[in-house]
């Protein structure tokens, strides 16, 4: 998606959180949501959330500020976890420009994280695309729970490439804003070399 409107001086990032069910999406966003100067706060929208759970999507528009001389707008998207909501994650899916993966570092979790990825890769192939050509993150999140996996052992079953891992407790924010400048990083240096 990622846009350059040179006659609005505006570029605008679309970057999506994927991941198992319950691995903290959310949480991501509403710590970086919670972070924001109250004036700017009106924003994150969650769709037909109930309770807990994300049915659709969650939306946060973020203003980075001036990046080379452009006003640049990050619009982050959170997929709904369950199997049943494939044509949803299929359609906040396309047109991405960077992937921030959250894993949950609970035992009971992995096999969950390895069909969320699987289910990306394949939603990404439907789309043409490939997790190695695009700007991608893997965040180890929860890494708060007594139970919580080595992060070694997490690397090791779920990193698919170079990717930087990060470990987050996206409950209180830890490594949530690191998650995001990495990935904002490789999203606006591959804008920069893509022009
Ligand atoms: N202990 C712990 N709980 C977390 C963490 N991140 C999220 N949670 C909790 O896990 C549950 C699911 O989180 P949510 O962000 O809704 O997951 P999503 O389905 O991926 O959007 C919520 O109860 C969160 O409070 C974390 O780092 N540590
Ligand atoms: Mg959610």
């Amino acid at each position: 998606m990622s846009s350059i409107n040179r006659a609005a001086g505006e570029i605008h990032c679309k970057l999506v959180y994927y991941g198992p069910g319950l691995g903290g999406k959310t949480s991501n966003l509403q710590y970086l949501y919670s972070q924001l100067p109250p004036e700017r706060r009106s924003q994150m929208i969650s769709l037909a959330t109930e309770g807990d759970r994300t049915l659709f999507f969650d939306f946060l528009p973020l203003e980075l500020g001036q990046v080379r001389g452009f006003r640049t707008r990050l619009h982050l998207y959170t997929v709904p976890g369950q199997v049943f909501y494939k044509s949803s994650r299929l359609m906040i899916l396309r047109n991405t420009d960077g992937i921030c993966f959250v894993a949950d570092s609970q035992p009971e979790r992995q096999e969950a994280n390895l069909e969320a990825l699987a289910d990306l890769e394949s939603n990404l192939s439907e789309l043409g695309q490939k997790l190695a050509d695009l700007p991608y993150v893997l965040q180890l999140n929860k890494r708060d729970l007594p139970t919580a996996l080595p992060v070694e052992e997490l690397t090791a079953n779920l990193r698919r490439g170079q990717e930087p891992v990060i470990s987050a407790c996206a409950a209180n924010g830890e490594g949530v804003a690191e998650t995001l400048q990495e990935l904002a990083r490789r999203v606006l240096a591959r804008l920069a070399a893509t022009g």
